[in-house]
């Protein structure tokens, strides 16, 4: 069993894709471990995507992050870095595969619905940035 971190990003709770996308998480058979709502300062987005600090979109990406509120959850499954970041979609939704969250709920690149980690390694990191392990149901 693998965890990873994901966010639905402002642009996917202001569109209402919050009922949608965690369907899919149902669907998709993730266990959900921990899962809440909040608004990030912009504080807390630069240190959130501090591996990115060097990246031009790096700027931006805080303020968009930081524009409104996100929902993050921690999620468990078989290969689940992996399952969900296929299940996304690639970075740019105008790439994204059919049927992909990012094709079906994304707005542009940078307001792309969601986050997935890219690590079984960054996912702990990332669900311990949000999470006190009694908030976390295994
Ligand atoms: P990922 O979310 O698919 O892993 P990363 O390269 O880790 O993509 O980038 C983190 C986030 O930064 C993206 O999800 C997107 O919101 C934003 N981003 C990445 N590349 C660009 C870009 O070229 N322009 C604007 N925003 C970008
Ligand atoms: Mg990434």
């Amino acid at each position: 069993m693998e965890k990873t971190l994901i966010i639905l990003k402002p642009d996917a709770v202001k569109n209402k894709h919050i009922g949608h996308i965690v369907s899919r998480i149902e669907q998709e058979n993730f266990t959900i471990l921990g899962i809440k709502y909040l608004w990030m300062k912009r504080s807390e987005a630069k240190k959130f995507y501090a591996v990115h600090k060097e990246r031009p979109f790096y700027k931006d990406l805080c303020k968009y992050m930081s524009s409104g509120p996100v929902v993050v959850a921690a999620l468990k499954a078989p290969g689940a870095v992996a399952k969900w970041r296929e299940l996304i979609g690639a970075t740019d939704p105008a790439q994204a595969a059919e049927g992909t969250i990012r094709k079906l709920y994304a707005e542009s690149k940078e307001a792309n619905a969601v986050h997935g980690s890219d690590s079984a390694e960054n996912a702990e990191t990332e669900i311990h940035f949000f999470f006190k392990k009694k908030e976390l149901i295994d």
